[in-house]
C-alpha cells in the first residue's frame, strides 16, 4: 500500500519562537527537520510512524514536507519534516541538497542495523552537513543518528556499540528503534532532536552575552588605566 498524506506548505524561514495565542509565558517553536539516509533504511517509515503512530509497510517514492504539532515538555512544537527518497546527490554539493541543509534546523540521519553500507555512509553525511552549516556560519548542528529495524536483530550487522561510538565521536545523539514495532522510541527520537535544537539556540545566544561582558570589562579596565595616568 502506498501512503498518501497531504504534505503542507513549509515555512522556509527556519525555526523561530512565536508568542502563543493563549498569551502569558508559553512559546511555540516552529522547527524544520530533514530526514536523511541511504535507500530502504526506513526514513519514510520513521517519519510516518511519528506523524500517524502507524506502520504501513510500503511507502513509495514520495518526497514531502509534512507539518506536525506536538507538545514537548509543555511547549508546543510545530515540526516541518522533509522526507525524500535517497539519491546520490545526498553526499554531493548539489543545489537541491544544499537547499535542504540550509532549510533544516535539525537532522535525523537513519541507517538500518542490518545494512552496514547504510551505517558507513552516516559519518560522511554528518561531515557534509557540518561543513555546509559551517560555511553558513552555524557552529552547533543538531543531529540525531538513528539505527532502525531493531526488530530484525537476527540480521544485525551493526552493533549498538558502534552506533553509540559514532554518535559520541561526531557529537550527535543516538537512538536504536524499530519503526515497524514501536511508536514510543520513534517519538523519543524527535523529542531528543528538539532538545538539541533548543540547546543550539541557547548556545547561539551565549557567545554574544560573553562577548558583551568581555567588552564592558575591557572598557572598565581601559578607563582605570587612563584614570591612573
Ligand atoms: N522489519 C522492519 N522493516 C522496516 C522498518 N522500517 C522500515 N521497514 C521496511 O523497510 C522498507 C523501506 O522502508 P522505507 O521507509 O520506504 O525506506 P526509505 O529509507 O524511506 O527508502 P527510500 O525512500 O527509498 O530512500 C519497507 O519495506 C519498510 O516496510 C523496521 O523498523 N523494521
Ligand atoms: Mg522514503
Amino acid at each position: 500500500m502506498v501512503l498518501s498524506l497531504s504534505p503542507s506548505k513549509a515555512n522556509f524561514s527556519g525555526s523561530r519562537l512565536t508568542p502563543d495565542m493563549t498569551g502569558l509565558h508559553a512559546l511555540k517553536m516552529d522547527t524544520n527537520v530533514v530526514v536523511l539516509g541511504t535507500d530502504n533504511v526506513g526514513k519514510s517509515a520513521l517519519t510516518v510512524r511519528f506523524l500517524t503512530r502507524r506502520f504501513i509497510g510500503e511507502y513509495g517514492d514520495i518526497e514531502s514536507i509534512y507539518s506536525h504539532n506536538v507538545i514537548v515538555d509543555g511547549r508546543e512544537i510545530s515540526f516541518n519534516i522533509w522526507d525524500s527518497p535517497y539519491s546520490q546527490e545526498l553526499l554531493s554539493e548539489s543545489s537541491a541538497c544544499e537547499k535542504r541543509i540550509h532549510w533544516a534546523d535539525g537532522f535525523v540521519l537513519v541507517y538500518s542495523i542490518c545494512d552496514r553500507a547504510s551505517f558507513n555512509s552516516v559519518s560522511k553525511q554528518v561531515q557534509s552537513i557540518k561543513a555546509q552549516k559551517d560555511y553558513l556560519g552555524v557552529e552547533k548542528v543538531p543531529i540525531v543518528i538513528v539505527g532502525n529495524k531493531r526488530d530484525l536483530h537476527h540480521r544485525r550487522t551493526v552493533s549498538s556499540e558502534e552506533g553509540r561510538l559514532l554518535a559520541l565521536s561526531t557529537d550527535c545523539a543516538f537512538y536504536e528503534v524499530s519503526a515497524a514495532e514501536n511508536y514510543h522510541s520513534v517519538l523519543l527520537v524527535f523529542h531528543g532532536l528538539v532538545e538539541r535544537i533548543r540547546e543550539a539556540k541557547t548556545s547561539l545566544k551565549k557567545p554574544a552575552g560573553i562577548k558583551s561582558i568581555v567588552k564592558s570589562m575591557s572598557a572598565v579596565f581601559a578607563r582605570k588605566r587612563t584614570d591612573s595616568l
